[in-house]
């Protein structure tokens, strides 16, 4: 098992865009392992490779939580196709201490590589959708604080600032 260094929020190196996947390879396939390992020992439900600074488009995703439950590839995704509009609270593993509400498609339809370089389709709608909406981001350097209006971002400076000042 091995575990990859999340980046953490303000990284700059999470705001690089990340390259399409030219041929699948041996250690294409490794990393993936790799990241399905990160992905599970930090609780999370997605992870895209520019979270371990590896500038490639590539993402696993498992919504089960549970190992090797259903586990999703995405290698050179593109999103063809959303529909309707969908909130969750969200996290993400590089910026550990926020939650927040996001706008974002309630479907989507997704064209993308799978591990043996077929080309796949297929559909995907609610907590999927939004992993996969969350996941493209960080593919082309975007979070989802980016999303939150600048007043959203303050109040949680504010509270942050706050906490520092009660626990001098
Ligand atoms: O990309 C990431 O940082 C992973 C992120 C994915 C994600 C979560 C929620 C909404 C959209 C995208 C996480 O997995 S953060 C951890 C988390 O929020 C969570 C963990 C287990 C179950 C449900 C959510
Ligand atoms: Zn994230």
């Amino acid at each position: 098992m091995t575990i990859l260094k999340i980046l953490r929020y303000p990284d700059k190196r999470l705001r690089q865009i990340a390259k399409p996947v030219k041929k699948i390879t041996f250690k294409t396939k490794l990393l993936i392992n790799n990241m399905f390992d990160t992905m599970y020992a930090a609780g999370g439900i997605g992870l895209a490779a520019t979270q371990v600074n590896i500038l490639q488009q590539i993402i696993v995703i498992d919504i089960s939580i549970k190992p090797d439950e259903k586990q999703l590839i995405l290698i050179n995704p593109i999103i063809i196709e959303m529909d309707g509009s969908a909130s969750i609270e969200e996290g993400c593993l590089s910026i550990p201490t926020k939650h927040a509400m996001v706008p974002r498609a309630q479907y989507v339809k997704v064209k993308s590589l799978d591990l043996y370089g077929n080309h796949v389709e297929f559909e995907a709608s609610n907590l999927l959708a939004i992993c996969i909406q969350h996941e493209i981001d960080h593919l082309y350097g975007k979070l989802f604080i980016d999303y939150l209006s600048e007043s959203q971002n303050d109040i949680d400076l504010k509270i942050n600032r706050k906490k520092i000042i009660i626990t001098k």
